[in-house]
């Protein structure tokens, strides 16, 4: 039996939000990167994430040679405050040129921005310091099925992907499904869908794939199969824990929220596969309640750790031995309420 593995922890810069939602304007008042880098390291996580603009403001207004000079001094920050960059994403769901879709606008004009704004990402990736690239692929999918053709749309994707692989041979691609929201039906729905995409591509060894839990409890599947699932190809490269609460918006609540048995198998799930051996980190997308105070603001990403810590002790202090006996006796009724009992404490 290895030694149990020990994780490291991220978040990114949108996980302080100030509240917002369709209905009501910001509750907290903005704060800078500085700020909340400190927030980062004073809970003590060991890394963050950013979309490219988080590194580099008003991306789309500035040359090449601006945009690497301001992607080397976020790097320097970093490095002087101990803190990693675990991923950059090209947030591809703000600009005009996006309306339509990324990679996957009816415009060609529109889709070659895409691809250019994301081989940028990919540049300002390198120079903080890392070569993973995540992408949610937020407009990618459909309002109406009759406005787009989904099977070209496939062609689109399997074009960018390539676009990027080609644009930097060092570069790894983590696919970030979620079935809807903000589109009524997305491409990539699935881990299944990311990882059967990678194989489409001039590189697959290349592709894979982040889950998170809220994106696969809409998409109706249990977030820990989706783990193993992802496992058993190598390709589970960053993972968003969180929670949500049956069928509705993305809610992005703090892990373990809604359901704490659900959580409890995703860590089994990252427990049993070695995850974070090879260096992943464990990524909390969640947001603060808009009710949150902003001498609370940090409490979801810091409750989150806790929760996922006390949910690892669970899981190494589960009587396999026990669940065993009760599987070769297919008594799965007692397994289930043993589960509970653990889960409760009961002696
Ligand atoms: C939204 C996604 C989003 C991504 C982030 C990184 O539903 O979870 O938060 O994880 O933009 O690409
Ligand atoms: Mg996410």
């Amino acid at each position: 039996m290895p030694a149990p593995q020990t994780y490291r922890y991220c978040f990114g810069p949108w996980n302080l939000s100030e509240g917002q939602d369709p209905y009501g304007p910001p509750v907290r008042p903005p704060q800078t990167f500085g700020w909340k880098l400190q927030q980062l390291k004073d809970a003590g996580f060991d890394a963050m994430m950013f979309h490219d603009d988080d590194v580099v403001p008003d991306i789309d207004s500035k040359s090449d040679i601006q945009i690497l000079k301001e992607a080397r001094e976020m790097g320097k920050r970093l490095k002087d405050a101990g803190i990693a960059a675990e991923i950059v994403a090209p947030r591809l769901w703000f600009s005009p040129m996006t309306i339509d879709g990324a990679y996957t606008s009816n415009d060609k004009k529109c889709r070659q921005y895409a691809i250019d704004r994301s081989k940028r990402c990919i540049d300002i990736g390198k120079a903080v310091g890392c070569n993973l690239l995540v992408l949610w692929l937020a407009r990618e999918g459909s309002y109406i099925r009759e406005s787009k053709n989904a099977r070209q749309c496939v062609d689109h994707l399997v074009a960018a992907l390539d676009a990027m692989l080609a644009h930097d041979k060092k570069v790894r691609i983590a696919i970030e499904p979620k079935p809807n929201e903000p589109m009524d039906h997305a491409y990539i729905p699935t881990i299944g869908h990311a990882l059967a995409i990678a194989q489409l591509t001039d590189d697959p060894k290349r592709v894979g794939c982040l889950i998170e839990s809220a994106h696969a409890i809409l998409a109706g599947l249990d977030p820990a199969d989706e783990i193993d699932f992802a496992c058993a190809f190598n390709k589970l490269w960053s993972i968003h824990l969180n929670d949500q609460n049956g069928l509705k918006f993305d809610q992005d609540k703090p892990f373990g929220s809604a359901n704490l048995r659900v959580a409890f198998n995703q860590v089994r799930a990252l427990e049993r596969n070695g995850y974070g051996r090879k260096g992943e980190y464990v990524a909390f997308d969640v947001h603060p309640f808009r009710t949150t105070k902003v001498e609370h603001w940090m409490r979801h990403l810091t409750n989150s750790k806790r929760t996922f810590e006390a949910l690892v002790d669970k899981a190494r202090s589960f009587n396999e031995a026990q669940a065993q006996a009760l599987i070769a006796d297919r008594n799965y009724q007692d397994l289930d309420q043993m589960v509970l009992e653990h889960l409760m404490g009961v002696k």
